[in-house]
């Protein structure tokens, strides 16, 4: 067997994970799991959002020694790390590596009515045309001129996304990975490289961007600190797609290419899988991104806002993730045809109050306002499950790509209440899990650039779909 450690961050939880491949066999342990979510910090221009990269990086080795002592304990060497985070977001390093200042969460503030005057100067269907991506304000380019409103762009030689920020601290590279580099918008759609005009437009020195680099690529061993720290003698660090959607979508366990998955996380990543993009005004209005996948797939997706809503509805409570299945199974009782909302509306973005902003959606749309919990938990997988087939098939008909199967994996492939009403809303079968699909697919590139699996992206998956416990829900079933 192979070894190989992903280290992986979601916006709501982080994990370190020991991976064991070989021919017909791949096995994840978990090495460690930690809370995550963004930090709001009040500052004289009101409050602003970061995210807790130094607790992040504490915990990854943390996890990474665990996989030291698991490989021990198991007698073989690890061959690899590979990390992969949540997309967009980055840090900015002083010519001497500094840090400079916690990274911003998409979610913060500072990129409202960015997009719009960017927009101004580059009509929204030519930089689509471009770039590719759905109109999402908190897309790298949108925070850049917002970041030129503060003081680190003057002081900054580096700019690494988060993964690439991780990938440096374990192994020195400065370098970019080309499917987190194609959710920047600063990326040309067709090449997946650095492209001058939206660099220009994001108004920043093109040298602060690292040379792009592709899954699967070696970047070099691990700096002596981390070697001691972790334990892990032999490893190299290793391109994976360092974008977690992208890993997550290698990690579907499809058997053919009539799919269609749903990322199902903090956002819910729902689309095909695609050899070309499409970039024409109605997929722009149908709200899709042709983001780069493993092996220069396109992954044609529209960002649903996801299982962030819920967990906004469980902080309200008071509650977490540990208390779902008492809830779950209560709206599970309740009738199908309740309050359904529009889940994309922007008013759900950023942290605040949940419930309140799920039942002032219900009143404006002249919906029942749910008010019990179970029923505010049916309103919004109801609603999810709504948005996932309205995608599904806005994707089929933009892509021509026929579905016969919906592939759910994430954490949300756990919330069996949520698959069925998938099933239910896109009169097709749903296959749920992976869970771990984005530690898979992490797992997988590193192994196959270490030789331990062989093909393309199709056998990675069918590897995923032998070895993984899937549960299958039928419409009406
Ligand atoms: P991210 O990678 O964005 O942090 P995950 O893929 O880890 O997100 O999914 C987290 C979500 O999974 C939680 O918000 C929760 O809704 C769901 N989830 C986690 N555990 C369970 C469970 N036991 N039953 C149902 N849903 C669950
Ligand atoms: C999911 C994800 C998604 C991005 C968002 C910022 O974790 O990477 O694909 O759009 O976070």
């Amino acid at each position: 067997m192979s070894l190989h450690a992903a280290v992986d961050f979601g916006a709501s939880s982080g994990r370190v994970m020991l991976g064991a491949v070989g021919p017909g066999r791949l096995r994840l342990t978990e090495a460690a799991r930690f809370r995550n979510g963004a930090v709001e910090v009040p500052g004289e221009r009101g409050a602003a959002l970061h995210w807790d990269v130094l607790g992040l990086w504490r915990e990854s080795l943390a996890g990474l020694r665990q996989v030291g002592a698991l490989a021990r304990a198991a007698g073989e060497p690890v061959a690899s790390v590979g990390v992969a985070t949540w997309a967009v977001d980055y840090g900015l390093l002083a010519a001497d590596g500094t840090l400079l200042g916690a990274p911003r969460s998409y979610r913060d503030a500072r990129t409202d009515g960015v997009a719009e005057r960017v927009h101004q100067r580059l009509p929204a269907v030519e930089l689509y045309r471009r770039n590719g991506l759905q109109h999402l304000p908190f897309t790298t380019l949108y925070q850049l001129v917002a970041e030129q409103d503060g003081p680190l762009l003057a002081a900054a030689r580096n700019l690494l996304l988060v993964p690439d920020l991780v990938g440096y601290w374990l192994s020195g590279h400065l370098g970019a990975e080309a499917t987190n580099v194609s959710t920047t918008g600063l990326a040309d759609v067709r090449t997946g490289r650095w492209a001058e005009d939206l660099v220009a437009l994001a108004g920043i020195d093109a040298g602060l961007l690292p040379p792009v680099h592709d899954p699967g690529a070696v970047l070099g061993g691990l700096r002596p600190a981390v070697t001691a720290s972790t334990g892990l003698d032999d490893a190299r660090l290793v391109a994976v797609g360092s974008h977690d959607t992208a890993s997550a979508v290698v990690g579907v366990p499809a058997t053919d290419e009539r799919f269609a998955y749903v990322a199902c996380g903090t956002w819910a990543l729902v689309g095909v899988e695609l050899e070309a993009p499409v970039l024409g005004a109605e997929s722009l209005a149908a709200g899709f991104t042709n983001e780069r996948g493993v092996d220069d797939r396109i992954r044609y997706l529209h960002n649903v806002m996801g299982l962030w809503v819920l967990q906004g509805c469980l902080a309200d409570w008071g509650l977490d993730s540990a208390d779902l299945t008492a809830l779950l199974a209560a709206a599970a009782e309740l009738p199908a045809g309740g309050a359904v909302v529009d889940v994309d509306d922007p008013a759900f973005l950023p942290p605040g109050p949940m419930v309140t902003r799920v039942q002032q959606a219900c009143e404006a749309a002249g919906q029942p306002v749910p008010v019990a919990r179970p029923a505010v938990v049916r309103c919004v997988l109801d609603s999810l499950a709504t948005a996932f087939a309205r995608v599904v098939e806005d994707a089929v008909r933009l892509s021509g790509r026929d579905v016969d199967v919906v592939h759910v994996v994430g954490g949300g492939a756990q919330n069996a209440l949520l698959c069925q009403l998938t099933a239910d809303a896109c009169g097709r079968p749903v296959l749920a899990g992976p869970v771990e699909a984005t530690a898979l697919g992490n797992v997988l590139v590193q192994a196959r650039a270490a030789g331990a699996v062989t093909g393309a992206l199709e056998d990675l998956r069918a590897l995923v779909a032998a070895t993984s416990d899937l549960v299958r829900y039928v419409p009406g079933g």
